[in-house]
């Protein structure tokens, strides 16, 4: 199928502004669909509310375009009532682990077989660029006008500690390995976490002063190394990206079958 065979062009043009990663992890997604060879009625798209959640509209999947921070609630709900589709949940940082970080621990704790899509661009870019839980000390935005005093989380870290059983970060720049992180993500069975570092220019970019969109993607290939590279041994301070786990454990729904199972008597 063609890229375009994916979207619905009835919602063009996108209202993402020009330059915004969003665009890209679009893309990815599609390209790690399309290389799955998964049709596009096997496949769910459950989003809350933000930029990056306007990605439920143009995909053309079975969508769920729901409320900011409650994308997993239902997604869970979608995924237990039909365990054979394949639920793909992209979230903004704000949306995942600002009010939406209750639902993000719990649903990794249980290891349901989703695939979350953290688009960290760490700012709030629909509501005009508040701080987030990913924006870290000393960045500026529009609620930290001398700039943020608050830590940020580690997507990665924070994934792994609750039970998440797929875990990866990559960026809107490499964009190969962001299609192949995806593939990968959406075939595990688990709860799977993709952290992609995404460009915001309008608001992280503008109030940063990071420049373009091109440079801020520059500014993340100079800031992140393969897991384990040389570089990193070298500059700790460097951001790892690639696969940082992967394991089986047992899967939500499948757990919960036997207990309907028992429950029923073994019938
Ligand atoms: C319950 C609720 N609280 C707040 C909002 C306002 N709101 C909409 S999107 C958003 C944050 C968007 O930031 P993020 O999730 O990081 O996504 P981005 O727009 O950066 O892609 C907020 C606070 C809302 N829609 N619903
Ligand atoms: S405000 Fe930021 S996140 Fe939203 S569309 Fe514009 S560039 Fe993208």
């Amino acid at each position: 199928m063609a890229v375009k065979d994916y979207i619905r062009q009835r919602f063009f043009p996108h209202l993402w502004c020009a330059g915004c990663g969003h665009g890209i992890v679009l893309n990815g997604l599609i390209r790690a669909v399309e290389n799955l060879g998964m049709s596009r009625n096997e496949i769910v798209m459950v989003s809350g509310i933000g930029c990056s959640s306007r990605i439920s509209g143009y995909m053309d999947f079975h969508t769920l375009h729901t409320i900011h921070g409650r994308a997993l609630a239902f997604a869970t709900g979608v995924k237990l009532s039909k365990p054979e589709l394949n639920v793909i949940v992209p979230m903004g940082d704000g949306d995942a682990l600002a009010i939406g970080g209750n639902h993000f621990i719990h649903a990794a704790r249980r290891n349901i077989d989703i695939t979350a899509i953290v688009m960290n661009n760490r700012i709030y870019g629909m509501t005009g660029g508040q701080y987030s839980p990913l924006t870290g000390p000393g960045m500026m935005a529009t609620t930290a006008p001398y700039s943020n005093i608050d830590q940020g989380f580690d997507v990665v870290e924070m994934a792994k500690a609750a039970g998440a059983t797929f875990v990866a970060r990559t960026t809107t720049y490499h964009v190969q390995q962001l299609a192949d992180i995806i593939h990968d993500a959406i075939l595990h069975e688990g709860f799977s976490v993709v952290e992609v570092m995404c460009q915001c220019p309008t608001y992280f970019g503008r109030k940063n002063k990071q420049g373009s969109a091109v440079e801020m993607m520059r500014h993340m290939k100079a800031v992140t190394t393969p897991i384990g590279s040389k570089a990193k041994k070298e500059n700790p301070e460097l951001i790892e990206r690639g696969v940082f786990l992967q394991e089986d454990r047992p899967e939500y729904c499948n757990e919960y079958n036997r207990i309907i199972e028992r429950a029923m008597g073994g019938k």
